[in-house]
């Protein structure tokens, strides 16, 4: 069974259409988890919101070991949790940080985020319908992922490829999962599904 996409809000967003509906819309939090589950497919939505900084963590653990890609506006924590950094760099799927507003033309307390540092893709200013995106988005990368790794594999079995590799497994090395070495020509999976030649010393 596939596993679900968590998607995680972080604080006063329990509070999405009741004020300021020019900058966030007039859609109600419960109303944007009808989108996510709207563009899910066959994916379980783990659908989330919290106040609190230590309740979102214990949320980014849970995914660690039970989710496929987490959508997160972090909210105002984008700006300020290096806690939520560390968390979301022990993730290895695919993340989108999500904000309904485009933070860029805001104040600017507003233009730093610590989360981009380890997102695989950022959605701004497209306000709740935003969340649509995300989600249609981290289904499909999350389908590529998985034919590459099915073509990995048959490629293995099929005796091209003479053993596996296990991958350098942090975001830093370009969100590497698996180096098949040692067969005519040695791949590279990344995050999003694509795969490449690579030179890798264990072939050689
Ligand atoms: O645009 C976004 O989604 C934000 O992440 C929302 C955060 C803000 O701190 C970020 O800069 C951008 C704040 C959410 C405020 O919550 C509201 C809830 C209901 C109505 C208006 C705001």
């Amino acid at each position: 069974m596939k596993k679900p996409i968590y998607v995680i809000n972080g604080p006063n967003l329990n509070r999405l259409g009741k004020r300021e509906p020019a900058i966030y819309g007039k859609a109600t939090l419960a109303d944007v988890e009808q989108y996510c589950r709207d563009e899910a497919g066959d994916f379980a939505i783990e659908f989330r919101q919290s106040n609190s900084e230590a309740e979102i963590i214990g949320w980014i653990h849970e995914a660690i070991d039970e989710g496929s890609g987490i959508i997160i506006n972090p909210a105002a924590f984008t700006f300020t949790s290096i806690a939520i950094l560390d968390a979301l760099k022990m993730f290895e799927g695919p993340i989108i940080e999500l904000h309904i507003s485009n933070i860029h033309k805001r104040e600017a307390y507003y233009h730093h985020s610590y989360v981009s540092k380890v997102a695989t893709a950022v959605i701004a200013g497209l306000g709740p319908e935003g969340y649509r995106t995300a989600t249609a988005s981290i289904s499909k990368l999350l389908q590529q992922r998985a034919s590459a790794r099915a073509e990995l594999t048959a490629q293995a079995q099929s005796g091209r490829c003479r053993t596996w590799q296990p991958a350098i497994r942090t975001r830093d090395v370009q969100q590497c999962f698996y180096v098949v070495c040692g067969g005519a020509v040695p791949f590279v999976m990344s995050a999003n599904g694509m795969v490449r030649p690579c030179s890798c010393p264990a072939s050689n």
